[in-house]
C-alpha cells in the first residue's frame, strides 16, 4: 500500500526495460548522462550524451529535412502525427511507466500525461487541414488581399523534468503538421522518457513513409541547449522552464532576430469567496497544491481566502494535507510522490524556514518522510502555510509542494494581491457569485494567461492556448490558435484588374 514501501531500484531498471523493449526502443549506451529515479534517489543506468559535432550534425539534418517536409501537403504530414497518436495509445503504459520512473509522477497523472499527447496529437491531425488564413477586403477595386500561413523551418524544443512528455507533444505535434523539422533537447532528468518518445515518433515516420530525420533527439546538458539557442538555422526555439533560464534565452534567440516561446514559471493563486462551495474548492485546491508533488508550472501555490471563511478553509485543508498518502508512486494509493531531487527537497525547506521568518504558522506537513526506506529520495509531506500577508517569499516560485493561505477581505484586494507578484501563468477564483467571477475573469480581473471559475490552476486541457504573462514569458503553446507562431505569415495582394491602383490613393506615373 502507500506510504508501505519503495521498490528497489533494480526493480525499477526492470520495469523501465521491460517498458522500452515492448516500445522497440533502443538506449544509447555510453556515458556523459545517468538516468536516475526519484523514486529511490539512485542511478538506473548511463547514456550518451551529444557532443558539438552531434549537435551540428542534427539540426543540420533537420535543416536539409526541411525543404521537402514544407512541400508535403499538411494534411500528408498530419498522417505522420495521427500514426505516433496510435502508438501512444498502444503504449500508454508504457511511456508512463518511464515517467513515473523517471518524474516520479504517481500512476493516474503519468497516464494522464500520455493521454495530454494522445489528445493533442487528435488536434494536431485536425489542425493539419485547418492551417486557415483570411481573406480581407482591399480598398481597391479588382484587387485581392489574403494571408498565407508558411512552414517556419526547424524549431528547436527545450523540455522541462515536470512534463517530460507532454509539452514535447505539443511542440512537436503542431510544428510537424506546420511544416517544421523538431529537434529537442530533453531535461537531462529524463532523459529515457525522451528516448522512447523519440523511438516512438521514428517508428511512426517509418509506418508511414515520412522522412526520419524530421525529428531529432539530443541529450546532453546546458551547452547543448545553448548551441540551440545560438543557431540560426534554429527558427523558432520553444522553452519550457524556470524563469531565470528565459532571462537568458530569450535576449540571445532575440540578438540573432529568431523567434522564442517561453513557458517559464508561475505563482498561481486560487481565490475562496466567502460563496465557495467549499467542499468541491478543497478538493480542486489539494489536487492543484499537493498533486504531482506540487511540481507543475501551474501548480497552486498562494491561496487568497476570504476573511469570513478563513478558518473553516484551513481547517478543511489541514485535515485534508493529513492524510494525503506521500510515498512510492507505482503504488495504488498513492497520492503524493517524490520530489525531482534533494535539491527540491532542500528549496522547500529553504522556503519553509523564510515563511516563518515572515510570520507564517505551518499548519501541516513540510516534513520529510521515508527517509529510512529511501535515504537517497526527497519525499516530503505536502506543506500549508498560513501567512500574515504577501511577503517576500510568497512572491517567489517554490518548485515544491508548500501553499501559502493567505486572508483578504474585499475582492478587489483579493485581485491586487492576487496580481502582485512577478508571475502571471494561471489562476481561479472559487465563488458562486457571477458577478465576482466575471469581474475576476475581466480585463480588471486576473493577470493570467489562464484564469478559471471553479476549477484549480492546474490541469488545462490541450484545446485552449497554453502559457502567461509577466515572467512566465508570454509564449502560447498547444491548443487554439498557438499554431501560429510555429508558421510564417505572407500577406498577399493579387491585382485582378487591368488599373494599377495604388494603395492610399497615391498617383505616381
Ligand atoms: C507544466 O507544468 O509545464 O495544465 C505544464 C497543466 C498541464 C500542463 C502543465 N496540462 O497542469
Amino acid at each position: 500500500g502507500a506510504g508501505a514501501g519503495i521498490p528497489t531500484t533494480e526493480w525499477l531498471c526492470e520495469r523501465v526495460l521491460a517498458a522500452l523493449g515492448r516500445m522497440g526502443v533502443e538506449v544509447p549506451g555510453g556515458t556523459g548522462l545517468t538516468a536516475l529515479t526519484p523514486v529511490t534517489g539512485e542511478p538506473l543506468c548511463t547514456l550518451l550524451a551529444a557532443d558539438a559535432a552531434e549537435v551540428d550534425a542534427a539540426v543540420a539534418a533537420a535543416h536539409e529535412a526541411f525543404p521537402g517536409w514544407r512541400a508535403t501537403p499538411p494534411p500528408r504530414r498530419g498522417e505522420l502525427v495521427r500514426r505516433l497518436g496510435d502508438l501512444l495509445r498502444a503504449h500508454k503504459e508504457d511511456v508512463a511507466d518511464l515517467v513515473t520512473a523517471e518524474a516520479g509522477k504517481i500512476r493516474s497523472e503519468a497516464l494522464g500525461e500520455v493521454q495530454e499527447m494522445i489528445d493533442v496529437c487528435d488536434f494536431a491531425v485536425g489542425l493539419s487541414r485547418q492551417l486557415y488564413g483570411r481573406t480581407i477586403a482591399s480598398e481597391r477595386p479588382g484587387h485581392r488581399l489574403a494571408e498565407s500561413w508558411h512552414p517556419l523551418g526547424v524549431v528547436g524544443v527545450v523540455s522541462a523534468f515536470n512534463f517530460p512528455c507532454a509539452v514535447w507533444s505539443w511542440n512537436t505535434a503542431v510544428a510537424l503538421v506546420c511544416g517544421d523539422p523538431v529537434v529537442w533537447k530533453p531535461s537531462e532528468v529524463t532523459p529515457l522518457t525522451s528516448v522512447a518518445c523519440h523511438g516512438l515518433l521514428r517508428r511512426a515516420a517509418r509506418d508511414v513513409g515520412a522522412p526520419p530525420e524530421v525529428h531529432q533527439l539530443l541529450l546532453g546538458g546546458r551547452g547543448v541547449g545553448a548551441a540551440l539557442v545560438d543557431d540560426p538555422r534554429v527558427a523558432l526555439l520553444s522553452a519550457t522552464g524556470s524563469t531565470r533560464m528565459g532571462r537568458e534565452v530569450g535576449p540571445r534567440v532575440a540578438a540573432r532576430l529568431g523567434r522564442s516561446l517561453l513557458e517559464l514559471g508561475g505563482n498561481n493563486a486560487a481565490i475562496v469567496a466567502p460563496s465557495a462551495d467549499l467542499d468541491l474548492a478543497v478538493r480542486a485546491i489539494v489536487f492543484a497544491a499537493a498533486g504531482t508533488a506540487g511540481q507543475r508550472c501551474t501548480s497552486l501555490r498562494r491561496l487568497l481566502v476570504h476573511r469570513d471563511v478563513a478558518d473553516e478553509v484551513a481547517e478543511r485543508l489541514t485535515a485534508a494535507y493529513r492524510g494525503l498518502p506521500v510515498g512510492d508512486p507505482f503504488a495504488e494509493g498513492t497520492l503524493v510522490g517524490p520530489l525531482i531531487r534533494m535539491s527540491a527537497l532542500e528549496r522547500m525547506r529553504d522556503g519553509l524556514g523564510r515563511a516563518r521568518a515572515e510570520g507564517g504558522a505551518v499548519l501541516a506537513g513540510g516534513g520529510r518522510v521515508l527517509a529510512d526506506r529511501a535515504p537517497e529520495a526527497a519525499y516530503a509531506q505536502p506543506a500549508l502555510v498560513r501567512m500574515p500577508g504577501q511577503t517576500a517569499v510568497v512572491r517567489e516560485e517554490t518548485f515544491a509542494p508548500l501553499l501559502y493561505v493567505l486572508e483578504y477581505d474585499g475582492l478587489e484586494q483579493a485581485i491586487a494581491l492576487h496580481n502582485d507578484v512577478p508571475q502571471g501563468l494561471s489562476s481561479a477564483i472559487f465563488t458562486r457569485d457571477q458577478r465576482e467571477a466575471e469581474v475576476f475573469l475581466s480585463a480588471e480581473g486576473s493577470d493570467c494567461g489562464i484564469a478559471n471559475v471553479n476549477i484549480g490552476t492546474s490541469g488545462a486541457e490541450i484545446g485552449g492556448a497554453f502559457g502567461g504573462e509577466k515572467d512566465t514569458g508570454g509564449g502560447r503553446e498547444s491548443g487554439s490558435d498557438a499554431w501560429r507562431a510555429y508558421m510564417r505569415r505572407a500577406t498577399n495582394t493579387v491585382n485582378y484588374g487591368s488599373e494599377l491602383a495604388l494603395a492610399q490613393n497615391v498617383s505616381f506615373l
